[in-house]
């Protein structure tokens, strides 16, 4: 991609004049500044797509924003992003074009890769999986016994585990009474003998989602699977109809077993953890209907809109970036926690953390040469209210600065009384305590109140301040519907890719995932051969052990 300028990102000038303006404003409060400005809420949150983010709890001002937003148009920002919706093929170090955007584009857009139009096939594996989901749903789908299914275990990892198993959790409420939902990961056989202890073959239907049909994880659960389901009384012509394939590797396929007609393709250009939207979101559509996964599907396509039109000083996912950039950059936060006050979100902080640290944790530019900050932070949480009685104490009292994204629904899937409303008032609680903080006359004047004086209470008063300053977005949809999930998702891609073009990272490759499985292919022959001589002393002691053992 041809970003606009050459140079390191921090010598540029809007950089410089950032590091300036971070310095200036590091000693100013949050507290202050909205003492200042009755109209901070307004002036900094905005809607799109059904999202609403609150980013006024952040250390920035007027000014702050405005050179972000000078940063992102000096690093290129709107003509990156243009060739990424224009099928460029950006993802650079594998050749490939990058192009999420074009499966949840509604019929009758055009997108291309290498002067094709991909939309025709976009549809046809969407009309595929709605058709496929609607017959399983209406039981018109059959297992070899003729009985309806009953559940559903996917098999993939990563990318093709991660996306499905969170927005399947996450739209619970949309679920089809009849089905149950499993997905199976890890090449640890504890969680697929759990799933398999607990379905009957004849009414399991296996999803072995892999986009090169290779990973050495998949294929073993796969052929467990396999195994199993035979073992159970099914002959080899009734795996047509227990097991389907999403994949882009056919040839992989048919050598697995699975016919042609029972698989659902990509392409190269839907990288894995962007893949959600394409086939791999079969579980989805399996789980909650073909019109939910197409709201789903409709939704992120306006976050896309909002993304490739709104200017950036109105462009959500490019606020939500500049801001994660700032913090980085210049107040030194290694990590972001993502907090979710929705318990159907639970797996949405493992989601992002696979999108955002495999997506730009890099640390060479798109051209090869050592970067010149530091990129991506470490990603984590877990949903509210459950952090809060956890490792929340650090983030209000540790020594380090982490930025929180609190995401809520503001109305509940459930109809239990007064559980919403609290569990509402804890979100907004948190990210006011976070800013506000409670200084030393504050708590002098609380433990006054409560009886205390003297040294006792001396005492005990820098263990009850809260340094406050610690900054929050929160983000507001109007209920955990399959169209805010799909803003809300893709609103963190885009946010992901602004970061990328400002760390000048390739966002879409993931050569770190390579060297483990590598390592494993040889370690695995060396715990059978005990044939490790040339491995280092550490290497060789563990093999030793493992061998002893077995
Ligand atoms: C995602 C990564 C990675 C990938 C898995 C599974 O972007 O590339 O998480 O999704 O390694 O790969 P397969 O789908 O090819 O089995």
């Amino acid at each position: 991609m041809n970003t606009s300028t050459q140079h390191s990102p921090c010598e540029t000038p809007a950089w410089q004049a950032l590091a300036a303006h971070a310095a200036a404003l590091r000693d100013t409060r949050l507290r202050t500044l909205f003492g200042e400005d009755p109209r901070r809420f307004e002036r900094f949150s905005l809607a799109a797509a059904g999202l609403t983010l609150d980013y006024s709890k952040n250390r920035v001002d007027a000014r702050a924003l405005e050179l972000l937003f000078a940063l992102a148009r000096e690093r290129g920002l709107e003509a990156a992003r243009d060739q990424m919706f224009a099928g460029v093929p950006i993802n650079n170090t594998e050749g490939r074009a990058v192009l999420h955007v074009a499966l949840r584009a509604p019929a009758g857009a055009r997108f291309e890769v290498d002067g094709e139009d991909v939309m025709p096939a976009v549809a046809a594996v969407r009309e595929r999986v709605g058709e496929f989901a609607t017959a399983v749903r209406e039981g018109s789908w059959r297992g070899y016994t003729g009985e309806a299914v009953s559940d559903v275990v996917n098999i993939g990892i990563g990318g093709s585990d991660l996306g499905p198993a969170m927005a399947c959790q996450a739209l619970a409420a949309y679920g089809h009474a009849r089905l149950t939902m499993h997905f199976v990961s890890n090449v640890d056989g504890d969680q697929l003998a759990q799933v398999l202890a607990r379905v009957n073959p004849a009414r399991t239907l296996f999803v072995i989602a892999s986009k090169t049909f290779t990973t050495i994880e998949t294929m073993t659960n796969a052929a467990s699977a396999r195994a199993w389901f035979l073992a159970g009384g099914a002959a080899e012509k009734d795996i047509a109809r227990h097991f389907v394939a999403v994949s882009t590797n056919a040839a992989k396929v048919a050598e697995f077993g699975i016919d042609a007609a029972n698989m659902f393709g990509f392409w190269d250009w839907v990288g894995g953890r962007y893949s959600m939207w394409s086939a791999v979101g079969l579980p989805i559509a399996l789980w909650v209907g073909r019109e939910n996964f197409e709201a789903m599907l409709d939704g992120a396509h306006g976050m896309d809109r909002h993304f490739a039109e709104a200017p950036l000083e109105a462009n959500m996912p490019a606020i939500l970036a500049l801001l994660g950039v700032w913090y980085r950059a210049f107040f030194h936060a290694t990590s972001v926690c993502i907090a979710p006050y929705s318990q159907a979100l639970a797996r949405m902080p493992a989601y992002l953390q696979q999108l955002e640290m495999e997506s730009n944790g890099k640390s060479v530019t798109r051209d090869g040469q050592p970067v010149a900050m530091s990129t991506c932070p470490v990603v984590w949480g877990e949903p509210g209210t459950n952090g809060q009685h956890a490792f929340f104490q650090l983030l209000h009292q540790g020594t380090d600065l982490i930025p929180v994204d609190f995401i809520a629904p503001l109305k509940a899937a459930h109809t239990l009384p007064g559980h919403h409303r609290l569990l509402l008032a804890n979100c907004i609680a948190q990210s006011k305590a976070l800013m506000v903080g409670k200084t030393a006359d504050e708590v002098r004047a609380e433990l006054t109140a409560a009886g205390m004086s003297g040294a006792a209470l001396e005492a005990l008063v820098p263990h009850r301040v809260f340094q406050g300053n610690r900054p929050s977005n929160t983000i507001l949809m109007p209920a955990l519907s399959p169209r805010s999930l799909g803003a809300l998702i893709a609103l963190y891609e885009h946010k992901v890719f602004v970061q990328g073009i400002i760390w000048d990272v390739n966002s879409f490759d993931q050569w770190g995932v390579e060297l483990g499985k590598q390592l494993a292919t040889r370690i695995v022959g060396e715990l059978a051969s005990g044939d490790a001589e040339h491995e280092d002393a550490s290497t060789r002691g563990l093999i030793g052990m493992v061998r002893a053992a077995s």
